[in-house]
C-alpha cells in the first residue's frame, strides 16, 4: 500500500514561530517523498540543534535529533548501515555552515547518497537572533549591535567547490519548485544539498519573505545548464539577483558504488561470523 501525503502527518504540530519559512519546508517535503513512491518507514529524517533541526519531531518517519552540527556524521553512519533507507538530513545555516561545515565539506567529498536540506535564515534563530555564518556584513544583530564584520559564507560556491554532485537553492515560499527540486534530490543517486532561504520571522528583518518574493530569479527557467560547472559557478555568484534553482547536477557516482560488493545486503544484515556468546562479550566491550 502506498503512502499518501497525510500520512506523513506528525500527531505533534510544529512549535515554529507563526509564518516561520521552516513551515514551507515541511510542507514541501511531505508532498515530494510520497510523490518518488516513498513510505512513512523507508525515510529517515536526521537532525542536529535549531529551531529548524526541530523537523523530524513534526513528520511522520523515522528520525533522529541529534548534536548541533552533527547531523551528517550520524545520518552518513546510518546510511551506510541501512543503505536501502532513504535518508535526508535538515537542520539551520548556523547548524549546517557553522559548527558543523567541516562535516558537510568531507560529506559533499564523499558522496554518499543522501539529500540535506539547510533552512538556511541567516541567524541563529533558537538562541534568539544572534549573527550566523550567512548573515550579510554589517547585518546588525544581537551579537554584533555595530553590525556584522564577516563576509557571509556562500554554501552554493563551497559546494560546487568541495564536489557535490548536487547543489541547489530555494525559497520555502515557493512551494511547488521545493517539491520539484526535493524529488530531483531524492532520486539523485549521491549527495544533494538543497540551501532553502527560510526566512525567520522574529530575528531576521532583513531576510523577510518579501525580500525573497522580490529578489529571487529561478535560473532553471532562464535557461541555465546543470551539468556546467562554470556557468554554475557564475550563477552562484550573481549580483544583479538572488539566484535559485539547480545550480549543478554531475553523474559522478556515489561511495555505496565503490563498495559495492560489500553493501549488496546493508550492513546490519551482515553476519557476524561469530557465535552469540561472542557477540555478547564483545559488545560489552563496546557499550
Ligand atoms: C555544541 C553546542 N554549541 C552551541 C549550542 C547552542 N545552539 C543551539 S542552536 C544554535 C544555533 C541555531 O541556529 P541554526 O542552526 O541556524 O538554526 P535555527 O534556529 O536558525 O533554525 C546554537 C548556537 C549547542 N546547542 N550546542
Ligand atoms: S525564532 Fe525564527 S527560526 Fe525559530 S521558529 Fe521562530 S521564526 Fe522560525
Ligand atoms: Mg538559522
Amino acid at each position: 500500500m502506498s503512502s499518501e501525503v497525510k500520512d506523513f502527518n506528525h500527531k505533534v504540530a510544529p512549535d515554529w514561530c507563526p509564518g516561520c519559512g521552516d513551515f514551507g519546508l515541511l510542507a514541501g517535503l511531505k508532498k515530494a517523498l510520497p510523490s518518488v513512491s516513498l513510505e512513512t518507514h523507508d525515510v529517515m529524517v536526521v537532525s542536529g540543534i535549531g529551531c529548524s533541526s526541530n523537523l523530524p519531531g513534526f513528520i511522520n518517519t523515522y528520525g533522529l535529533h541529534t548534536l548541533h552540527g552533527r547531523s551528517l556524521p550520524i545520518a552518513q553512519g546510518f546510511k551506510l548501515a541501512n543503505h536501502k533507507m532513504t535518508v535526508v538530513a535538515v537542520g539551520g545555516d548556523g547548524d549546517g555552515y557553522g559548527i558543523g561545515v567541516g562535516h558537510l565539506v568531507h560529506a559533499m567529498r564523499r558522496n554518499i547518497d543522501m539529500t540535506y536540506l539547510v533552512m538556511n535564515n541567516s541567524i541563529y534563530g533558537l538562541t534568539t537572533g544572534q549573527t550566523s555564518p550567512t548573515s550579510g556584513f554589517q547585518m546588525k544583530t544581537k551579537s554584533t549591535p555595530f553590525g556584522n564584520p564577516e563576509l557571509p559564507l556562500n554554501p552554493l560556491t563551497l559546494a560546487l567547490g568541495s564536489g557535490c554532485g548536487f547543489v541547489a537553492r530555494v525559497y520555502t515560499g515557493h512551494v511547488t519548485q521545493l517539491i520539484d527540486i526535493v524529488q530531483k534530490a531524492i532520486k539523485h543517486p549521491g549527495f544533494a544539498l538543497i540551501d532553502t532561504f527560510s526566512p525567520c520571522v522574529t530575528f531576521n528583518k532583513i531576510n523577510t519573505h518579501q525580500y525573497y518574493k522580490e529578489n529571487v530569479k529561478d535560473i532553471n527557467k532562464l535557461g541555465h545548464n546543470p551539468s556546467d560547472l562554470y556557468a554554475a559557478f557564475r550563477e552562484a555568484t550573481r549580483e544583479d539577483c538572488i539566484t535559485t534553482g539547480i545550480f549543478y547536477q554531475s553523474d559522478r557516482p556515489c561511495y555505496e558504488a565503490s563498495e559495492e560488493e560489500t553493501l549488496r545486503e546493508p550492513l546490519f544484515a551482515h553476519k557476524l561470523g561469530i557465535s552469540r556468546e561472542e557477540e555478547t562479550a564483545l559488545m560489552a566491550e563496546f557499550v
